[in-house]
C-alpha cells in the first residue's frame, strides 16, 4: 500500500492452507484495479448496441434510469420479463444472493438456473452420496494411488500441486484420465488420453473389469450401498473393447489403470469438471464416483473421492437473503441466447452482474444476437469493460475484493473467512450489496437505512450470511462465529476427527446413509451413454479448459496476449498446417480465427483453446463458445462445452481482415 493505492499483493503467510503461496495472475491484480479497462463511473450508451460508445453519468442518474426502466417494463410486461444474470463474480456470500436476491424477488423477475458449471457434478454427488463431504486436500498425502480424472490441478487448483508432489515422494502413483497430458500430468505414471465425452464408457468398463477379476468389494456394497447389482449388470455390457473403441485408447490401458487402482491402498479419485462438460456429463461423473464404492476404497484416510469442498455445507438462501422463494419461471443460463431471442413472454430487461456471458456462455453468436436486440434493456454491473459490457445500455462500476467486504466460503478447502477492504473504492465503484439496495430503495421496495422496511446491510447482512452457512462450521452460535471472523480467523469446519474420512467420520446424506449406485434422481438409465456428436464435416473435438492466465474470463484483460489453438502434429499434417499458421476453426455455429500451436501433449483428434478468452484475443473477435452448441446435459441442464466438434483450415491473412468484426481486433497487451 502507498498513498491509498495497492502497489503489491502477496499471500497471507499465516493462512492455514495457502501459507502465503498465491498464483501469478492474482499477484498482478493491480493491473485490473488501475488498468485501462477498469470501469470508473456509471455510463449510459450513446451509440448503437455493441459499439462501445458511452457517456458518463452520475450514480443518481444511473440508478434513476435503471429504476425507471425496470419499473416500466414490470408494469407493462410483468416481472418475469426481467432476467437477472450472474455466476462467478467474487464468489463470496456478500456479493451474491443478498440484496440482489431481494431486489429480483421483489420485482417478481424470472429466475436463473445456475448451470454453467458443476450442475452435473452437483446432481451426481447429491444422487449417489447425498453430497457427502469430500476428503480434505491435506489427506492426499495419505493416498498410495491418485486417479486424477478430468482435472488439471497445475492450472486450476495450484494449491494441490505441492501436496501431489509430497504424495508422490511418499510413494503414491498417479494416473491421469484426460485427453491431454496436462502440465502436471506429464510426470504421471499412467495416462489415459481418452476422447472427450467417453468417460462413462471407460469408467463402466473399469467397473466391469473389476468385477471379472474379482476386485469388487461385495462386502462393502452389501452393507453400504443400494443399486449396485444393477450397476454391475450394466457395466458388464461395456466391455473393455467397446470402451476402448469409444475412447480411442487401447483396451489393455483401461484395464491397467483399473487394476492399479484396485491394487492400491489407500486409493483416491480426484474428480474434476472436465468430464461433466458434455451431454454424458451425469453418466460420466456417476460412473467415476461409483468406483470407490465398487472397489471398496472408502473408510480410511487417503481413500475415497475428492471434489470441491462445497458438499460439506449448505448455504441457506432464504436465511441469507431474508426473502421468500418466488415461483416465477426459471431460465437455464446456458440458453441465454435462445432465451433472449425466443422466450415467451419475452425477456425485455437483462441485468448482468458477476458474469461475462458474451464470452463464457455457449453459442456466443446467438448470445450476441440476443444482446443486440434494440428493444432489450441491458444493465451490466462489472469491474471492467468486458465484452458483455460493450452491449450494455447502462454500465455500473463494481468494486474489487480489495475494495469491498466479502465472506468467502470454501471451494477446495474447509474454511470460511471474512475479507475486509484494504483500500477505498477506485473511481466511483460501489459494492454489489450497496447498489442493489440503492435500486431497491429507489423503486420503493426497501426503506432507507434506519427506516422501517430497510433491507439488512453492513453488519446485519454479515450476520445473516454467516447464519446461513449450515454445516459443520466451528461455533454454532452466529455471534461467536462473527466475532472470530472479525478477528481475522479462518473459521474451520468442525468434522469429528478433524478431517473427514468418508464412510468413517462422514457418511452419505442420503435418507438411509448409503451410497445409491442406481439413483432414481438420475433417471431410469443413470449410466446411459449418448453417441459422440461428431459429424464427418467436423471431426475434431474442441475443448476449452482453464489456464493459468485467467479465472474464467476474469483477469484476461492482462492475462492474455493472443490465444492460440493447440493441435496434435498428426492432425496438422493431415491438413497441411504448420506451427504458427493462422487458422479458421469452424462449424455450423460459427468460426474462430487464431494462430496455431502444435503440441504433442494433446491426443490426436482433439484441439484446444483456453477458457476465459475475451474477443480481442482472437483475430476475428470470437471465442471458443462461438463453436459450442447450447444443448445441455440430460438431468441437470449443464453446459456441454466439450461437445463442440469442429474442422480447422488455413486462413489467409487477407481473409481475416475481411471477416473481423469492427472494434474486436486483438489489442496489444498492456
Ligand atoms: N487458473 C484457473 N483456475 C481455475 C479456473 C480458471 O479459469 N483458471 N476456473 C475455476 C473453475 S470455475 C472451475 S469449475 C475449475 C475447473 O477446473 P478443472 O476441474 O481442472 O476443469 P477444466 O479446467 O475445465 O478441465 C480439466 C481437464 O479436463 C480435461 N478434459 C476436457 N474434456 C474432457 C473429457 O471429456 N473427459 C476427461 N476425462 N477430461 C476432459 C481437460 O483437458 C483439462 O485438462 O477450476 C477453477 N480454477
Ligand atoms: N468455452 C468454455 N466456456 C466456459 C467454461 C469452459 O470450460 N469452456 N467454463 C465455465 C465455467 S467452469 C464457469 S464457472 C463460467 C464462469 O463464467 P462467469 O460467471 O461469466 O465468470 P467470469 O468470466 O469470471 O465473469 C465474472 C465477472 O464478474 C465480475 N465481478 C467480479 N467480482 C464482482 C463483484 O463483486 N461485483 C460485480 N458486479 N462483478 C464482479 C468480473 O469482473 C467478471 O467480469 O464460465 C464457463 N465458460
Ligand atoms: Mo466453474
Amino acid at each position: 500500500m502507498a498513498d491509498g493505492r495497492v502497489v503489491g499483493i502477496d499471500g497471507d503467510h499465516g493462512h492455514p492452507f495457502t501459507a502465503g503461496f498465491i498464483c501469478g495472475k492474482v499477484r498482478g491484480f493491480t493491473k485490473r484495479m488501475y488498468g485501462p479497462d477498469r470501469l470508473l463511473y456509471p455510463m449510459r450508451r450513446t451509440g448503437p448496441k455493441g459499439s462501445g460508445a458511452f457517456e458518463r453519468v452520475t450514480w443518481d442518474a444511473a440508478i434513476d434510469l435503471v429504476a425507471e426502466r425496470l419499473a416500466a417494463i414490470r408494469r407493462e410486461r410483468g416481472g418475469e420479463s426481467i432476467l437477472p444474470f450472474y455466476y462467478g463474480g467474487s464468489n463470496g456470500l456478500l456479493t451474491q444472493g443478498t440484496a440482489d436476491a431481494r431486489l429480483f424477488g421483489a420485482l417478481g423477475a424470472s429466475r436463473l438456473a445456475p448451470t454453467v458449471c458443476a450442475a452435473p457434478t452437483g446432481a451426481v454427488t447429491r444422487a449417489l452420496y447425498g453430497k457427502m463431504a469430500s476428503i480434505d486436500l491435506a489427506d492426499l498425502e495419505a493416498a498410495r494411488f491418485i486417479l486424477i480424472w478430468g482435472a488439471n490441478p497445475r492450472d486450476s487448483n495450484i494449491h494441490l500441486v505441492p501436496l501431489l508432489k509430497r504424495a508422490r515422494e511418499a510413494g503414491a502413483r498417479i494416473a491421469i484420465v484426460d485427453p491431454r497430458a496436462t502440465p502436471g500430468g506429464r510426470h504421471a505414471e499412467m495416462h489415459l488420453p481418452i476422447f472427450p465425452g467417453s468417460d462413462a464408457a471407460v469408467a463402466l468398463a473399469m467397473i466391469g473389469h473389476l468385477d471379472r477379476i474379482g476386485a469388487v468389494d461385495r462386502g462393502f456394497l452389501k452393507t453400504h450401498a443400494t443399486g449396485w447389482e444393477k450397476l454391475l449388470d450394466h457395466a458388464r455390457s461395456w466391455t473393455l473393447e467397446l470402451a476402448a473403441e469409444r475412447a480411442r485408447v487401447p483396451a489393455r490401458d483401461i484395464a491397467a489403470v483399473a487394476e492399479a487402482y484396485a491394487d492400491a491402498d489407500p486409493a483416491l479419485v480426484r474428480c474434476g469438471w472436465g468430464l461433466e462438460r458434455n451431454r454424458n456429463g451425469e453418466a460420466s461423473v456417476a460412473a467415476v464416483l461409483a468406483l470407490p464404492a465398487v472397489a471398496g476404497k472408502f473408510g480410511k484416510r487417503g481413500g475415497g473421492y475428492m471434489m470441491s469442498a462445497s458438499g460439506a455445507y449448505r448455504v441457506n438462501d432464504r436465511v441469507q437473503s431474508s426473502a421468500a422463494e418466488s415461483g416465477t419461471r426459471i431460465i437455464n443460463m446456458n440458453h441465454l441466447g435462445r432465451a433472449l431471442l425466443g422466450e415467451k413472454p419475452p425477456i425485455d430487461a437483462l441485468f448482468v452482474y458477476n458474469a461475462n456471458p458474451v464470452v463464457t456462455i455457449p453459442d456466443q453468436n446467438r448470445v450476441v444476437e440476443g444482446l443486440r436486440r434494440e428493444d432489450l434493456f441491458t444493465v451490466v454491473f462489472d469491474q471492467v469493460m468486458t465484452d458483455t459490457a460493450q452491449y450494455g445500455d447502462v454500465l455500473l462500476p463494481a468494486t474489487t475484493f480489495l475494495e469491498h467486504r466479502d465472506l468467502s466460503t470454501s471451494y477446495g478447502t474447509y474454511g470460511v473467512m471474512l475479507a475486509e477492504p484494504v483500500v477505498a473504492p477506485v473511481g466511483e465503484a460501489r459494492p454489489n450489496e450497496d447498489v442493489f439496495t440503492a435500486i431497491g430503495e429507489r423503486m420503493g421496495f426497501a426503506g432507507r437505512s434506519g427506516d422501517a422496511g430497510a433491507w439488512p446491510r453492513g453488519d446485519d447482512q454479515l450476520r445473516l450470511s454467516v447464519k446461513a452457512i449450515e454445516g459443520p462450521l466451528a461455533d454454532a452460535d452466529t455471534a461467536a462465529r462473527v466475532a472470530r471472523l472479525r478477528r481475522g480467523e479462518v473459521l474451520p469446519f468442525d468434522f469429528p476427527g478433524e478431517r473427514p474420512v468418508q464412510f468413517a467420520t462422514v457418511r452419505p446424506r442420503t435418507a438411509d446413509s448409503k451410497a445409491h449406485l442406481w439413483p432414481a434422481e438420475l433417471g431410469a438409465e443413470p449410466y446411459r451413454v449418448l453417441p459422440d456428436p461428431g459429424d464427418q464435416r467436423h471431426p475434431l473435438a474442441l475443448i476449452s479448459p482453464s489456464s493459468d492466465r485467467t479465472i474464467s474470463s476474469s483477469l484476461a484483460e492482462y492475462g492474455f496476449h493472443e490465444a492460440r489453438l493447440e493441435m496434435h502434429p498428426d492432425d496438422a499434417r493431415a491438413r497441411s498446417l504448420a506451427d504458427g499458421d493462422t487458422v479458421r476453426v469452424h462449424n455450423d455455429l460459427g468460426e474462430v480465427i487464431v494462430g496455431l500451436h502444435l503440441s504433442g501433449d494433446l491426443r490426436p483428434g482433439v484441439v484446444s483453446l483456453p477458457k476465459g478468452l475475451w474477443n480481442r484475443h482472437t483475430r476475428n473477435g470470437s471465442v471458443s463458445n462461438a463453436l459450442v452448441p447450447d444443448w445441455v446435459s440430460a438431468v441437470s441442464g449443464g453446459a456441454c462445452f466439450n461437445d463442440a466438434r469442429v474442422e480447422v483450415s488455413r486462413q489467409l491473412d487477407s481473409e481475416t481482415l475481411a471477416s473481423a468484426q469492427p472494434g474486436t481486433q486483438p489489442r496489444a497487451d498492456h
